[in-house]
């Protein structure tokens, strides 16, 4: 199994059918029988072997990773170092319920996580299995620790499709119509949009902190949860000063402050989190995605005080921090090391910013550019306004997954184009990329 990927899909992006092809749909047609129909569609090629930035599908076109699975294989496909870990992990035992007989690959990614995690206080984890999940139990031991009930999220936000996640979540379509009732206690602030609200960071902190209060109050708040940048609504970068503002206030009212740090962590934005690029120090940051290289994990990491304020038993689950997923965590964290991808993520955005500059000065179609290192992003709107053009948007994916191109859209109004490459891309491979998306641009506006 291991030996037969070791033969090369090569680096190219290559065409040998219209995608999806002859077997792609063939298999979509199976799909259609026996899958929910409940499930996004995106593109529909079925994919058989990746390995760096190519996918292979069952047809054989190599296809250019520009989304990693929604920020989640940023370390690359098939990267030795996680294939061999994850091989031996499953030769070894591949459960045994940590709650029931522990194990060292547990521990290790828990100390890991209060390495990496901003803040050098003790610190303590619990790992769970999806993102979604990681985030309830956030809001668990922020109400346990403080006592209090209410959680304050944000304009746009995105925490998950469970019962209390949707809570928390804010779009309506497709993630909560008709999915109700919610749970009770989750107050919505206002966001900082630069490019919709034009307020300066401690001006729109200012207005969420004037919101709570006032809707509130301080001492109802168990916890202030956030995405440092925000990724399904739209990649915001909240304006400078934003998060410290609202971190200062959630310390000073005794408020548990929560990054969701689950698209934005791990290397993506050129640091382990997007929260250290202004110096924030959470209370408690969920992480998930990018942390084990493609396999399920997400973790809890938060101030010892706090999470160990629960009552045994009061956190689990059967499958939460299963060996094999954390031994691809260790082995993640110690590829971003060693091959530097926070540093590469950070060239990568260079790249990405200044191609996506130069188009947006051709093309009126595009209304704003922004993100941090390889969670860059670009807003479509009507030319000379700032009313969004979800049209735009899904045509450019469209043109860019027809030349094997894999693009993704976000945004609360649909109408943003986000790169997410692997962080091992290599210039050549995001340079025809963005050939493809400039081409795509072109051709919707
Ligand atoms: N918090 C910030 O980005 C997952 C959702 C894809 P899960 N984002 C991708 C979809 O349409 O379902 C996400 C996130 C942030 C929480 C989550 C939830 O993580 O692992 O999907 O549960």
């Amino acid at each position: 199994m291991v030996t037969s990927l070791s033969s090369s899909l090569g680096t190219e992006r290559k065409l040998l059918t219209e995608v999806p092809g002859p077997k792609s749909r063939a298999l979509h047609e199976r799909r259609q029988r026996s899958v929910s129909a409940g499930l996004t569609q995106g593109f529909p090629v079925y994919i058989e072997r990746a390995e760096g930035a190519i996918l292979e599908d069952v047809d054989g076109n190599l296809l250019l990773d520009l989304g990693s699975g929604i920020a989640v294989t940023s370390i690359g496909h098939g990267v030795p170092e996680v294939i061999e870990a994850v091989s031996n992990q499953v030769a070894a035992f591949t459960h045994t319920c940590f709650m029931v007989t522990p194990y060292e690959e547990y521990v290790e990614v828990c100390e890991e996580l209060a390495r990496l995690t901003p803040g050098d206080h003790q610190k303590t984890t619990a790992l769970f299995n999806s993102g979604a999940e990681a985030v309830e139990n956030a809001v668990k031991v922020a109400r346990l620790a403080t006592g209090r009930a209410a959680i304050v999220v944000f304009e746009h936000a995105y925490h998950g499709r469970t019962n209390l996640t949707m809570a928390l979540t804010a779009k309506n379509m497709p993630y909560k119509d008709r999915f109700g009732p919610f749970a009770p206690e989750i107050y919505r602030a206002p966001m900082s949009y630069p490019f919709r609200d034009g307020l300066s960071g401690p001006e729109a902190a200012q207005r969420a902190i004037a919101m709570i209060e006032s809707q509130v109050g301080a001492h109802n708040v168990a916890g202030l949860l956030i995405e440092p940048i925000q990724g399904e609504g739209g990649f915001i970068v909240p304006a400078d000063g934003f998060l410290p503002a609202l971190a200062e206030w959630a310390k000073k009212n005794g408020v548990v402050f929560i990054a969701d740090e689950i698209q934005s962590g791990f290397c993506r934005t050129g640091d382990w989190f997007a929260v250290n690029h202004e110096g924030v120090v959470p209370d408690i940051v969920t992480t998930a995605k990018g942390l084990a290289g493609g396999m399920p994990l997400a973790g809890v990491t938060g101030r010892a005080e706090l999470m160990n304020a629960v009552h045994e038993g009061g956190l689990g689950g059967t499958y939460g921090g299963n060996p094999v997923a954390a031994a691809a965590a260790i082995a993640t964290i110690r590829t971003m090391e060693t091959r530097n991808l926070a540093g590469r993520a950070r060239e990568l955005g260079a790249t990405m910013l200044e191609r996506l500059h130069a188009l947006a000065s051709q093309h009126a179609i595009i209304g704003d550019v922004r993100g941090r290192g390889a969670m860059i992003a670009f807003e479509l709107v009507q030319p000379g306004t700032t009313t969004p053009n979800a049209a735009a948007a899904k045509a450019i994916v469209a043109h860019c997954n027809a030349q094997g191109v894999i693009a993704l859209t976000c945004g609360t109004y649909g109408n943003v184009i986000r790169l997410l490459p692997p962080l091992i891309i290599s210039d050549a491979q995001l340079a025809d990329g963005l050939d493809v998306l400039s081409d795509a641009v072109a051709a919707a506006g």
